[in-house]
């Protein structure tokens, strides 16, 4: 594998794959955006697939839960919810000065400044371990379900999912250079984005679903119109009882306000990210995508989304 193979790990262009889709050509504050190629039909950057032996032979256990999403659908979000829900009963030291990446580690991750998600999550000393991915389902780990893992998973709609990437590239600087919104939309559209196509992920995860029960799928707009419902689902999914008081400082916590100004879960201790080009907590609505679509793109989107979703039985609701 040519990701970090030589010792200048960040310099990447000087050995691209042959499958580039975008070059690191893009330089800011001194990172390089990086290369995003084809990895097994799916377009990555190196800091996703770096230590894909491990990942791929990652040793899940029968309680774990895995949060499986695209990017940009809702992860932290239920990621807390779900560390509240296991580990928040009793005020500790991880609510205080644990971040959410390190309670719930993303499997995949592995930016060469900061501990690989797969060290982290063979490392986790909870139980249960809470593990994020956003592999699509044909490159997930066997072991998740070989072990019959509870899955969660979350999926968002299209538009509102792009919008929030748009943003998330664009402040993220070692992603590839989203560019301006308008080539950027048509892209995501052709799956040319870091885990591939929007349409791919759902759709896959969906099919996956029929024949593997132990996926919970959830959808953005159902936890933004009610949480309540929504966390009740999760708890019955997951075999939890938790009481009303239980649950009522959960939803407290999990509000967008909450954790927009909770250290812990809206990656400000993060780096990498240029909060004055976007926050991670930015909007967090259903219907933002209305403020970046232009007529034009909403009609080509709209059409190219009933070509892609024409054997789907998946519904989302892009307002709510
Ligand atoms: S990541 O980087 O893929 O893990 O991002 P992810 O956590 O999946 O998605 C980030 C978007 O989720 C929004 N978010 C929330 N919305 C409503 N309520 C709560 N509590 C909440 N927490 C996170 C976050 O604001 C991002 O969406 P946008 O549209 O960009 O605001």
């Amino acid at each position: 594998m040519f990701c970090w193979s030589k010792s200048k790990r960040n310099s990447v262009a000087e050995e691209e794959p042959a499958a580039v889709i975008m070059s690191a050509d893009t330089k800011k504050d001194g990172l390089t955006r990086a290369v995003l190629f084809d990895f097994h039909g799916v377009p990555m950057t190196c800091n996703y697939i770096a230590k894909w032996d491990q990942v791929q032979n990652f040793q899940a256990k029968p309680d774990d839960i895995l949060i499986a999403t695209y990017p940009k659908a809702g992860t932290t979000w239920v990621s807390y919810m779900l560390d509240l829900l296991y580990f928040g009963q009793e005020p500790s030291d991880r609510e205080t000065s644990v971040p959410i990446y390190d309670r719930v580690p993303f499997l995949e991750i592995a930016f060469k400044s900061m501990p690989a998600g797969v060290d982290l999550a063979n490392n986790l000393k909870t139980t249960p371990r809470i593990i994020k991915t956003h592999l699509p389902i044909q490159l997930l780990p066997k072991s998740f379900c070989e072990q019959n893992c509870k899955i969660v998973y979350v999926g968002r709609n299209a538009k509102d999912n792009a919008v929030s990437y748009f943003h998330m590239d664009r402040m993220t600087l070692i992603q590839p250079d989203p560019g301006d919104w308008s080539s950027y939309i048509q892209r995501y559209m052709d799956g040319q984005v870091i885990y591939g196509s929007w349409y791919d992920h759902v759709n896959g995860w969906w099919k996956k679903k029929q024949a593997y029960p132990n996926i919970h799928y959830m959808f953005y707009e159902d936890l933004v119109e009610d949480t309540g419902r929504e966390l009740d689902k999760l708890c019955s999914f997951l075999g939890l009882t938790r009481s009303a008081e239980q649950k009522k400082k959960i939803l407290l916590g999990v509000q967008f306000d909450q954790m927009k100004k909770n250290n812990m879960v809206n990656y400000s201790k993060f780096g990498l990210m240029d909060f004055n080009v976007s926050t991670f907590m930015r909007k967090g609505k259903v219907g933002d995508w209305k403020t970046h679509f232009t007529v034009a793109q909403n009609e080509v989107f709209d059409e190219h989304y009933k070509t892609k979703m024409k054997d789907s039985t998946l519904q989302f609701r892009t307002d709510i």
